[in-house]
């Protein structure tokens, strides 16, 4: 019975509140998965989580004919507001996700990343000359100008709009809206029902702002369908493409996929670009290691911008990624529902439709007998190609599993690979305030506070 799962004490009416940091959200999961196991449950005032780590558990999760994604309540929250559900937000019942899904998988494949190469080296090259004009010991706001780079690189790659994000210090409106939007629905995860009806203020800047960037977008593709040419940007894919059935996307659909973009494609790409800087920072066998393999393949002239078959051949930049994804996916979670009455997960259960199970990245992808005695330790070698092929299956799961994984994995992995090779093409990156990690969390997780200084590599400037 489900009973027998293990976890903390549940007091009266609180539940599980005081076992949890709600400012360290993940964090305080990830110490209770330490202490209780693979498998544990959590008392919410939204009603009973289970979280796993164990990787039978896992396995039971991705397995998508039995298990299916649960949109959570940040998720729906967001949903509520717009017109439109977006890829993330859908629920897989919702006919416009299989249908926005099959138009968009061919934008988001292999051949597809070639097209956006160009629009990713224009925006990295920003961050490259904005780091090449600081004065020596000027502070470099890492997670800020990475927030920059992934923001605006998506909305170029996206629909063919400049944000110019390193051309101010203060946030683009839109992003204004879509931060507030995002930190609004993150509270409301955490809050009974009654208390979100009281919060009439907080509802009224919450509806404005999902409308202020449904509208922003919405011009955006009214331009472009004026315009006659649709583009061969994301958005140019949706006027266009058809579902099996001969479909195109409904304009409020495409607005809903343009915003979803932004959202999931931004904070995760620069967390993770963030998160190996920091690691760079302490590791200096690994940027020795890295740094010969990109003045290899990208040469020593900073002036000649990466071509895609080079960016294919940084294998070793894509591990200290993909190392980076294992210890800290910034996504650090994905949840899941049984599609039937009476599921068993690694042999609990029964699981009913509609209970989440949340599958905990950060600690599944630190056992031991999968990664070895130093699974806690970062070493790119542990997702060497050879070893990634041996690994038991769903035992690394940074971009989620099955039909609702991440859309976007190979567009986040070419640009994380192409940036972090720039980086280590031009710079020597210094550790000038012996940074000691610590998270942030809200809808993802980064490192806070880290802050580093830049010397070009010698030879090249
Ligand atoms: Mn992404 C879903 C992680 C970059 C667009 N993404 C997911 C999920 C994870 C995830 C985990 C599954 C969530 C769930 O099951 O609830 N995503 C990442 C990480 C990175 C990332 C770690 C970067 C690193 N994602 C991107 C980028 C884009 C993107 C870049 C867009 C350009 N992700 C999506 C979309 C979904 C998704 C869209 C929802 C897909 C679906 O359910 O159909």
């Amino acid at each position: 019975p489900l009973a027998a799962i293990p976890g903390p004490k549940p007091l009266p009416i609180i539940g599980n509140a005081r076992d949890i940091d709600t400012h360290r959200l993940v964090q305080s999961i990830m110490a209770l998965a330490d202490r209780y196991g693979p498998i544990f449950q959590l008392h919410t005032p939204g009603g009973t989580t289970y979280v796993v780590s164990g990787l039978e558990m896992v396995q039971d999760l991705c397995d998508d004919s039995r298990f299916d994604k649960l949109v959570g309540r940040g998720q729906r929250e967001i949903r509520k507001t717009h017109t439109s559900a977006g890829l993330f937000t859908a629920d897989t019942a919702d006919p416009l996700w299989k249908s926005a899904h099959d138009i968009l998988l061919p934008s988001f494949s292999t051949w597809a990343m070639k097209g956006y190469v160009d629009p990713m080296v224009d925006i990295a090259q920003q961050l490259m000359l904005k780091w090449e004009r600081l004065n020596p010991d000027e502070p470099i706001d890492v997670a800020g100008d990475m927030t920059r780079l992934t923001l605006d690189t998506i909305a170029l790659c996206g629909f063919g709009y400049r944000f110019n994000s390193f051309y101010r210090d203060t946030q683009h409106p839109f992003v204004e809206a879509m931060m507030a939007s995002l930190s609004e629905s993150l509270k409301r995860q955490q809050m009974l029902p009654i208390q979100i009806k009281l919060r009439r203020g907080a509802q009224r800047r919450f509806l404005a702002n999902a409308k202020f960037m449904d509208d922003t977008i919405d011009e955006i593709v009214k331009e472009r369908r004026a315009s006659g040419d649709p583009g061969t940007d994301l958005l140019g894919h949706m006027l266009v493409g058809t579902d099996k059935q001969g479909n195109t996307l409904p304009d409020h659909n495409i607005v809903a996929q343009c915003g979803t973009f932004l959202i999931a494609g931004h904070e995760t790409t620069s967390g993770l670009l963030s998160f190996a800087v920091y690691y760079l920072l302490k590791h200096p066998e690994v940027v020795a290691r890295a740094q010969e393999e990109v003045d290899r393949v990208l040469g020593t002239d900073p002036g000649v911008a990466p071509t895609v078959a080079q960016i294919g051949q940084l294998g070793y930049v894509r591990q200290i990624l993909d190392e980076t994804l294992r210890l800290w996916p910034t996504a650090p979670a994905f949840t899941r529902q049984a599609r039937k009455p009476g599921e068993t997960v690694g042999g609990y259960g029964p699981f009913d439709p509609g209970t989440g199970i949340v599958a905990l990245t950060p600690m599944l992808h630190r056992l031991p007998e999968v990664w070895g005695p130093d699974a806690r330790e970062f070493d790119p070698d542990h997702v060497a190609p050879e070893r990634l092929d041996a690994l038991p299956p769903n035992a690394y799961r940074p971009f989620g599993s099955g039909q609702r994984a991440c859309i976007g994995r190979q567009f986040a992995l070419q640009e994380a690979v192409l940036v972090l090779g720039m980086v280590l093409q031009r710079f020597e990156l210094v550790d000038h305030a012996d940074y000691q990690l610590k998270i942030k969390e809200s809808l993802t997780i980064k490192p806070e506070g880290l802050t580093i200084t830049v010397r070009p590599r010698e030879g090249r400037t």
